[in-house]
């Protein structure tokens, strides 16, 4: 279906779900427009490919600075807003606590404030995520209560509930979607995947000897940010503003995934031994993977399995990609 001439804006474009939010919104006509960061280095490589083309702008801002957001949704004047933006890491929520929840939770309101103040006919999405769960009993629907257990984590709940308030108070279109992990090609390099993905065809081709990772034996419901950010879209074009979870149900450790990443690239994993002496090795012995507790966390969400029930039957959301599907991906990107 092409939905000719909307305009979106979507916030943390720069990141692995706004680069592939906005092909797909520019393969539906779509006129999209992004926000970056000024930064000392490059930091749009994951959209530069959309650089040149007529229907793709993107306009220097931070969703922290309420004015900028102002006056960008005043020019812009927006049909949809995804808001993407936010410091992503778990982990490092925990060494920024404060910078953290201003940018993951407080600055939504900067972006609420200014559609209902400039009185915009204007949806808006907010991305919402699995570790507002933390450690509440699996499978996680739209109905389980959260636990966050992160400042990352808390930073989402408030937002999520501030969305909620301003659907109910002033009958805005926001949307929650509450995402499960999904991982691509495109994954930043410090999340487990993208490490595990980028250390292992290193160790293949001989550049790297060891990989070094936190718990093992967390285990995530993964699925492919591509499949993700359709379902994103999904929830926009919806007739009423709703919550949303997207999951695949399908979990795997992170002691798991790495073997099965090795295994593509032909190396058999052997484990032996427990906690911090656990290592993963190859056939010869030579050890490939040690646990390293810089990689822990001062808490940790064991379990996360998602149950995408409602969005699949009322969206007809179906993720293509599976675990082995997405590793495969990530190896020959
Ligand atoms: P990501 O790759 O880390 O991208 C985050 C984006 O936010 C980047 O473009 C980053 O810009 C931008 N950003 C950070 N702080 C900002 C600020 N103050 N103002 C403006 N932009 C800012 O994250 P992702 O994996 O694409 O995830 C997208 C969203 O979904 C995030 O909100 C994340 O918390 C949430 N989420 C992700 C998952 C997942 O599994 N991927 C699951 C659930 C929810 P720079 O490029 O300049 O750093
Ligand atoms: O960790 C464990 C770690 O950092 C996954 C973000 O997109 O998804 C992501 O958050 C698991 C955790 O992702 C290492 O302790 C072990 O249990 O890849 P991650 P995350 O924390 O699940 C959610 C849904 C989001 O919303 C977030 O924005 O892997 N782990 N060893 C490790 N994790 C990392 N990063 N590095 C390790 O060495």
């Amino acid at each position: 279906m092409v939905q000719g001439g909307k305009v979106a804006l979507i916030t943390g474009i720069t990141g692995q779900d706004g680069a592939y939010l906005t092909e797909l919104l520019l393969s539906k006509s779509y006129k999209v427009h992004g926000i970056k960061r000024r930064s000392s280095s490059l930091n749009t490589q994951r959209v530069d490919r959309f650089y040149e083309h007529p229907d793709f702008t993107l306009h220097y801002g931070d969703v922290t600075d309420a004015a900028n957001m102002m006056a960008l949704i005043n020019r812009i004047r927006p049909d949809e807003i995804y808001n993407l933006a936010a410091q992503s890491h778990v982990a490092v929520s925990f060494e920024t606590p404060i910078y953290t929840v201003n940018v993951d939770g407080t600055a939504i309101l900067g972006i609420l404030e200014a559609v209902r103040l400039l009185g915009l006919d204007c949806k808006i999405y907010q991305a919402g995520t699995s570790e507002m769960y933390g450690n509440a009993p699996a499978p996680q629907s739209i109905k389980t209560a959260f636990q966050p257990c992160s400042p990352y984590a808390c930073a989402k709940v408030m937002a999520h509930h501030l969305m909620q308030t301003y659907r109910t108070a002033y009958a805005m279109f926001c949307v929650n979607g509450i995402l499960f992990n999904h991982e691509s090609p495109l994954r930043g390099e410090t999340f487990v995947t993208r490490k595990i993905v980028d250390a292992a065809k290193n160790i293949y081709y001989g550049k790297q000897n060891i990989l070094k990772l936190g718990n093992l034996h967390a285990i995530r419901d993964w699925g492919h940010a591509k499949d993700y950010v359709k379902g994103m879209w999904l929830m926009m074009q919806y007739p009423e503003p709703e919550d949303w979870v997207l999951a695949t149900g399908q979990t795997c450790s992170v002691r798991d995934f790495c073997a099965k990443v090795f295994a593509k690239l032909g190396i058999e994993l052997k484990w032996q031994g427990l906690g911090l002496n656990e290592v993963g090795m190859d056939s010869e012995g030579r050890i490939l993977v040690r646990v390293d507790e810089r990689y822990f966390r001062p808490n940790e969400v064991e379990f996360l399995q998602g149950d995408a029930t409602k969005a699949k039957k009322v969206l007809g959301w179906e993720p293509k990609h599976d675990i082995d599907s997405l590793i495969t991906d990530m190896i020959s990107a």
